[in-house]
C-alpha cells in the first residue's frame, strides 16, 4: 500500500500477523483507519500474510504500521498504547492453538489471559478509559462441555484445555473492567473461522493441505485425530466485520458470531478431497478406521491417536440472533464455499510446499 489519505480513526491490533489480524488490518486500511499492529520479533520472517499491505515508510507515506511487542510484556504495551494512542484496540494476539496449550500451559495462561489484563490495565494507567474502545477475542472453546445446543451469549461456559480456561479469564477481565471503570470493552466470542490464510496446523488447513500435496503425489496419507468432532465453521473475513460492528456499538456488549451450522472434521475431508475430484469412503472401527479412495483403492486418510486431545470439545453450533439483531451482521460465506475456497487456494499456490511437523 502505497501514498494514503489522512486517516479518520486509528487502531491498534495485537497479533497482527496471525489470520484475523491480516484480515482486520486489511478491513480499517479499507475504512481510512491508521493502523498499528504489533508483531512478535522472530528469528524468521512472520509477517507473510500482510505483506501485501505493509509497505516500507522510507517510500512514502503509509497508514499502516508494525511494532514490535509481546503480550507477556507490560511495559511494552504500556509505551505502545501511549505512543500510538489508538481509539481502537483489537486484542486479537494469542498462543491459539488448543492442542499446543496443553504442552504450554503457563505461556498460553500469560499471554492469554494476563496479556488481557496488561492492555486494560494500560488503558486505565495512561487514563484513556474514555477515548479508547477495546475487543477481546473470546471464543466458542469457552463453552467447551457443552451445558446447551445451540451456544448463545448466556449459555454457561466449561473450558476444557489450558486455552481455553486462560480464555474464560479474558472474558471476565474484559466484563470485570467494562463494570469496574466504565472503559467500552466487549468481548466477541467468535466460533471457528477459516480463511486460505488459516494456520496450517488447524484442522482446516491441515486437511486443504494434504489434499493438494496427495493431489500432486508429493504425501502419501494424511493423519487425523478425531473425525467425529463437530464445528461451525465460517470465513474469517465475515467475522472480521463482525469485530468493528461490535465497537462502532454506542454501548459496549458481548456477542457471538457464528454460522448457525455445524459439521464434522469427516465431512469437511469428504468435501476437500472431493474438490479435487476424489471421492473418500470410510471403513474400519476407531483408531482402525481408514478413508479410502474410492477408485484407486489407496488409504488417504489414517488416525493418529496423537492428535487426540486429553480433554475434548465434541460440538460446537453458535445461535448468533444477537448479533443479527443489534449489529446487523451476518455470515456470508457458506460451508462449501469455504472448503472450496480453502483447497484452490492451496493447490493455486505456486510456493506450496509440504512442510514437517503438524497439530
Ligand atoms: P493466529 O494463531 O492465526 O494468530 C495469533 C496471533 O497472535 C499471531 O499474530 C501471533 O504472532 C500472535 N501472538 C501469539 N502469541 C503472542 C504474544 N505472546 N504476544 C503477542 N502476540 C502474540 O490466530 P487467529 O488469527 O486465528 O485468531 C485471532 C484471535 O482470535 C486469537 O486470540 C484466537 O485465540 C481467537 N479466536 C480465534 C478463532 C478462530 O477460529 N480463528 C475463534 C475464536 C477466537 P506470530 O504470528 O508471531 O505467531
Ligand atoms: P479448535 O481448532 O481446537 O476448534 O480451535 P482445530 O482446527 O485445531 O480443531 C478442531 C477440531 O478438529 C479436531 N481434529 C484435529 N485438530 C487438529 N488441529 N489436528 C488434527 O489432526 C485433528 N484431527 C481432528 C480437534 O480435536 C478439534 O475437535 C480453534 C482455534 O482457532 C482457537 O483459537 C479458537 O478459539 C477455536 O477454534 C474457536
Amino acid at each position: 500500500m502505497t501514498s494514503s489519505p489522512k486517516p479518520n480513526k486509528s487502531a491498534l491490533i495485537t497479533g497482527v500477523t496471525g489470520q484475523d489480524g491480516a484480515y482486520l488490518a486489511r478491513l480499517l486500511l479499507e475504512k481510512g483507519y491508521e493502523v498499528h499492529g504489533v508483531k512478535r520479533r522472530s528469528s524468521s520472517f512472520n509477517t507473510g500474510r500482510i505483506d501485501d499491505i505493509y509497505s516500507d515508510p522510507h517510500e512514502g507515506k503509509t497508514n499502516f504500521h508494525l511494532h514490535y511487542g509481546d503480550l507477556t510484556d507490560s511495559t511494552n504495551l504500556i509505551r505502545l498504547i501511549q505512543e500510538t494512542q489508538p481509539d481502537e484496540i483489537y486484542n486479537l494476539g494469542a498462543q491459539s492453538h488448543v492442542q499446543v496449550s496443553f504442552e504450554t500451559p503457563e505461556y498460553t495462561a500469560n499471554s492469554d489471559a494476563l496479556g488481557v489484563l496488561r492492555l486494560l490495565e494500560g488503558i486505565r494507567i495512561l487514563k484513556l478509559e474514555d477515548k479508547v474502545r477495546f475487543y477481546q477475542a473470546s471464543t466458542s472453546e469457552l463453552y467447551g462441555l457443552v451445558q446447551e445446543v445451540p451456544q448463545r451469549e448466556t449459555t454457561p461456559f466449561y473450558p476444557r484445555s489450558p486455552y481455553a480456561a486462560a480464555k474464560l479469564y479474558g472474558y471476565w477481565i474484559t466484563v470485570n473492567y467494562r463494570e469496574a471503570y466504565g472503559i467500552h470493552a466487549s468481548n466477541g466470542i467468535l466460533f471457528n473461522h477459516e480463511s486460505p490464510l488459516r494456520g496450517e496446523t488447524f484442522v482446516t488447513r491441515k486437511i486443504t493441505r494434504a489434499v493438494t500435496a496427495i493431489k500432486r503425489n508429493e504425501q502419501s496419507c494424511l493423519y487425523l485425530g478425531n473425525l467425529d468432532a463437530q464445528r461451525d465453521w465460517g470465513h474469517a473475513r465475515d467475522y472480521v466485520e463482525g469485530m468493528w460492528m461490535i465497537l462502532q456499538q454506542e454501548t459496549p456488549d458481548d456477542y457471538v458470531l457464528g454460522t448457525g451450522e455445524m459439521h464434522s472434521v469427516r465431512e469437511f475431508t469428504e468435501l476437500a478431497f472431493k474438490e479435487v475430484g476424489i471421492t473418500i469412503e470410510w471403513r474400519g472401527e476407531g483408531v482402525e478406521e481408514e478413508g479410502v479412495d474410492s477408485e484407486s483403492g489407496r488409504v488417504l486418510v489414517r488416525i493418529d491417536p496423537r492428535y487426540f486431545r486429553p480433554a475434548e470439545v465434541e460440538e460446537l453450533l453458535a445461535d448468533p440472533s444477537k448479533a443479527h439483531e443489534k449489529l446487523g451482521w451476518q455470515h456470508k460465506t457458506k460451508f462449501r464455499e469455504l472448503v472450496s475456497e480453502m483447497v484452490r487456494e492451496d493447490m493455486n499456490d505456486p510456493s506450496f510446499q509440504v512442510r514437517g511437523e503438524e497439530s
